[in-house]
């Protein structure tokens, strides 16, 4: 196996490597130790401003016990806290959400294993593009940023077929397994979020496709980074989708934006962390808000998050529903799934403006 590329300690200039000589960043912070980072990593400017911490404590909880509640009152009184949390900060934490303990703790396992498997054993896994249903790399989209990222990545397509890599062994079982309840936690969220709208429980399902929606089931490494104020390890950005679901081990680094400023989320033990995406601001014609978030890196821990993407059938035409716009004028183009993230893909480092701008349509409320 080759070795990575290394870092002369006594540099004084930072050497400008590319992601895609880099590889795998994982390997290269373990052969690199606290040598000056590469400056093609530098995101100095958007790395460390305005972090409103006082905020964090004020990030909603779902109880989602509550939500599932046969009791009509406590059930009601848990949608609208649903509701709100999507149009206040589009970012909530999920509790009680039935998930065992023991089978995300097994998944957190597996997905380091992964990451700890030899750089030359995932290389049958390289991304071959957005669209490949197994796809491994590194940074954020090394063939076209300016920048890069301290991540490396597996995205698997999870639904609606599931594919999923045959190593280390176990992880498949348990990954689809996951990948089933999260689906069952998102389309019961879905539906709660679709009566807090005035909808029908099933609307929001039946507008997406979401039976046979989506998803793509993602775990990000980020190994420790020895200058952690100058990177990021993923850049501030909206999902595509409806619902992500995201759990994380114990080392905290995501951001959320609220009221314009950055805050630091610190999940509740077993949560989920979950973020409205792009669809569902559309579909709820922008009464639920797709939340930019950012991943900040730090200089001793490795952190693991895994994210699950939940959204619409890819060939469906997604825009404001059809009984909301019985009352309203539509503030979003409708535009089919697939093209969205195509969309999506193309402008991804446009630093003003995210696929939602270009779906907007100019209109007062
Ligand atoms: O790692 C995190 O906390 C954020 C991950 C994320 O935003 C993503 O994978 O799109």
């Amino acid at each position: 196996m080759a070795p990575p590329p290394t870092v002369s300690v006594s540099s004084s200039e930072p050497p400008k490597l590319h992601a895609s000589d880099i590889g795998s960043i994982k390997a290269f912070a373990d052969s690199n130790g606290l040598s000056p980072i590469p400056s093609s990593y530098y995101s100095i400017v958007e790395a460390r401003d305005d972090v409103a911490d006082h905020l964090a404590s004020s990030i909603p909880v779902i109880d989602f016990s509550l939500l599932t509640s046969d009791h009509p009152q406590i059930h009601a009184d848990a949608v609208s806290q649903l509701g709100k949390a999507c149009a206040d900060w589009g970012f909530f934490m999920v509790t009680n959400h039935g998930i065992s303990e023991k089978l995300m703790e097994e998944v957190m396992n597996k997905a380091h294993e992964f990451h700890n498997l030899p750089v030359e054993e995932k290389k049958e896994f390289g991304d071959k593009g957005p669209w490949a249903p197994i796809r491994h790399g590194t940074s954020f989209f090394p063939q076209a940023e300016k920048v890069h990222f301290w991540r490396d990545y597996l995205k698997l397509i999870t639904s609606p077929q599931f594919n999923f890599p045959h190593k280390p062994p176990g992880f498949k079982e348990v990954a689809y397994d996951y990948s089933r309840k999260i689906r069952a936690v998102a389309r019961t969220l879905l539906q709660g979020i679709s009566e807090s709208l005035g909808l029908e429980s099933k609307a929001l399902e039946d507008c997406t496709g979401f039976d046979s929606g989506l998803q793509v089931f993602a775990v990000n490494l980020y190994p420790p980074c020895p200058q952690p104020e100058l990177a990021l390890g993923m850049p501030p950005h909206t999902d595509h989708g409806l619902l992500t679901l995201l759990y994380q081990n114990e080392i905290g680094g995501l951001q959320v934006k609220h009221d314009g400023k950055w805050v630091n989320v610190n999940p509740l033990p077993n949560c989920l962390i979950a973020n409205v995406a792009d669809q569902l601001e559309a579909v709820s014609n922008g009464k639920c808000k797709s939340i930019l978030h950012r991943a900040v890196l730090n200089n001793r821990n490795t952190r693991i998050s895994i994210p699950l993407v939940n959204g619409p059938e890819v060939e469906k035409e997604i825009g404001p529903a059809s009984e909301l716009l019985e009352k309203e004028e539509p503030l979003y183009k409708t535009i089919k799934y697939r093209d969205y993230f195509q969309l999506q893909q193309e402008i991804r480092f446009n630093a003003d403006k995210g696929a939602l701008d270009e779906i907007r349509l100019n209109r007062q409320n």
